[in-house]
């Protein structure tokens, strides 16, 4: 870990285990708008090889073949309540941060390595986040935050690392990418950023070939050690 000078982090997955929150949050909003639909535990795994909330509805859309004629505005109202709706039980203390993930923060801010975030999600989902689990100097701790529509491609394009590389001023090889989902790693890999990933609930299954290491959490990075080249 210490020859990196910046810690890139992934949010939904790898910070957090969000996922069931955003699912929730989902639902409440299709509950809302009298859609009919409900978005189970192993259709939201499949689902989630689509990122972004409202890529993710038009691909539900197409999945199921819904005849349902619902245009870019309306998934967008229907997106915005799920957002509020997410910020709303994030709030109520319903997520932690995963194991280690607070004391990988603090170990790299005391050897002086860079933070920042590359995420798909929204930057009001990641300031909701830090502000229920990091406090309101959360968001300061990092140094560069790109979230999904701030680029114009969302992972596993590479745009999001691509920019937090720009906003850091630092090379690729001097960075490493914290992520969860194979997704996350193709995109990170694509800007040339060493990955680890931290395997989570819905992505524990997938293969992460090409992954510079993979653990189980950060807890378990106490006991990590950098190979030697
Ligand atoms: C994961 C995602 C997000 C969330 C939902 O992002 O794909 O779409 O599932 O958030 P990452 P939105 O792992 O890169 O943090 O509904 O705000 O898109
Ligand atoms: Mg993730």
């Amino acid at each position: 870990m210490k020859r990196f000078r910046a810690l890139i982090f992934d949010v939904d997955g790898t910070l957090a285990e969000t996922e069931e929150l955003h699912r929730r949050a989902f639902n409440e909003a299709f509950a809302y708008f009298d859609l009919g639909w409900q978005w189970s535990i192993p259709l939201y795994r499949s689902l989630l090889q689509v990122t972004g909330g409202k890529e993710r509805i038009r691909q539900f859309i197409r999945l199921t073949s819904c005849r349902c004629e619902i245009s870019d505005d309306e998934v967008a109202e229907l997106h915005r309540f799920k957002t509020a709706r997410y910020a709303q039980l994030m709030a109520s203390g319903a997520c932690p941060l995963r194991p280690g993930v607070a004391e990988t923060i603090r170990a790299a801010t005391v050897r002086g390595q860079l933070l920042a975030i590359a995420t798909t999600t929204s930057r009001h989902n990641v300031e909701a986040l830090f502000s229920a689990t990091l406090g309101e100097d959360g968001t300061r701790l990092f140094s560069a935050v790109v979230a999904g529509d701030e680029v114009d491609q969302k992972k596993p394009a590479p745009d999001a690392y691509l920019k937090v590389l720009d906003l850091l001023g630092l090379p690729n090889r001097d960075c490493l990418a914290i992520e969860d989902s194979r997704n996350g790693l193709l995109a990170a890999s694509r800007a040339g950023i060493p990955v680890l990933i931290t395997r989570s609930a819905y992505f524990c299954e997938e293969q992460f070939d090409g992954a510079f290491a993979v653990i189980d959490g950060l807890d378990d990075l106490v006991n990590f050690e950098v190979p030697v080249e």
